[in-house]
């Protein structure tokens, strides 16, 4: 097997594309000198708003992945497709409920080599992914450190993901989660709005995912770049 394309990205864009982004913001994200784009959102992704978004990212050379939540609007063309399984959900069908469906319907055409799950432990109850997902939020720092060891040693998944979706998370504890992988890589989101915060992430976690703020404050966001790729690796 291949290495996986991630296997080194340090920062990621997470674009919406149920949000508006004209061509000059799309410009500076492409450029900034980040490892990938992802095209990912928990509400309002559809078939055509991501083949729009991608032929518009599809001019840049960069990295271009896409976490597939729901298989409707799984579009073909990609260089890498992320499978989030939401292990502290209380639904079934999002550990693998919906993945199956999927997989019964477009089985035959999913690019297995550049396809990958994200084990996703969601951490912050007002996400709109846990609200959707009822997430059981209210993990204390053992149990998030179970969730973490279980995915990385029991289910072996090649992404671990924290997320705290429109919050910044507990770096200590992101910080401890890295501490106990053994072959999953890191990735955190969540809240990351500066170069202060981006700076701690990058210490904690493999790669780190920044969103929201390129809507609200496009100069902190291509900030963030620098902050991460600045600090080597995690601690
Ligand atoms: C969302 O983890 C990402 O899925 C990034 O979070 O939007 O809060 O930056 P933010």
């Amino acid at each position: 097997m291949r290495e996986a394309l991630f296997a080194n990205w340090r920062h990621v864009f997470k674009l919406d594309p149920d949000r508006p982004l004209d061509d000059e913001m799309l410009d500076a994200i492409c450029m900034s000198g980040t490892d990938a784009v992802m095209i990912g959102g928990s509400s309002g992704v559809t078939f055509d708003n991501t083949v729009d978004l991608l032929s518009r990212i599809r001019r840049y050379e960069v990295p271009c992945a896409l976490e597939v939540s729901s298989a409707d609007a799984a579009v073909p063309g990609f260089d890498l497709y992320l499978i989030p399984m939401v292990l502290n959900t209380q639904r079934a069908e999002w550990i693998v409920g919906r993945q199956a469906e999927g997989v019964r319907e477009y089985g035959s055409f999913i690019p297995w080599e550049d396809t990958f799950a994200e084990g996703y432990i969601i951490l912050n109850k007002e996400a709109e992914a846990a609200r959707l997902t009822e997430a059981s939020t209210e993990l204390d720092e053992a149990d998030t450190l179970a969730y973490v060891r279980l995915a990385d040693r029991l289910m072996r998944l090649p992404v671990i993901y924290l997320e705290y979706s429109g919050r910044f998370g507990d770096m200590q504890l992101v910080q401890r989660a890295h501490g106990l992988l053994t072959q999953g890589r890191l990735f955190y989101g969540g809240g990351i709005d500066s170069v202060e915060k981006a700076g701690l992430a990058a210490a904690a976690a493999d790669t780190v995912i920044v969103g929201n703020v390129i809507y609200s404050d496009l100069a902190a966001a291509l900030q963030t770049v620098r902050a991460v790729k600045e600090i080597g690796q995690p601690l």
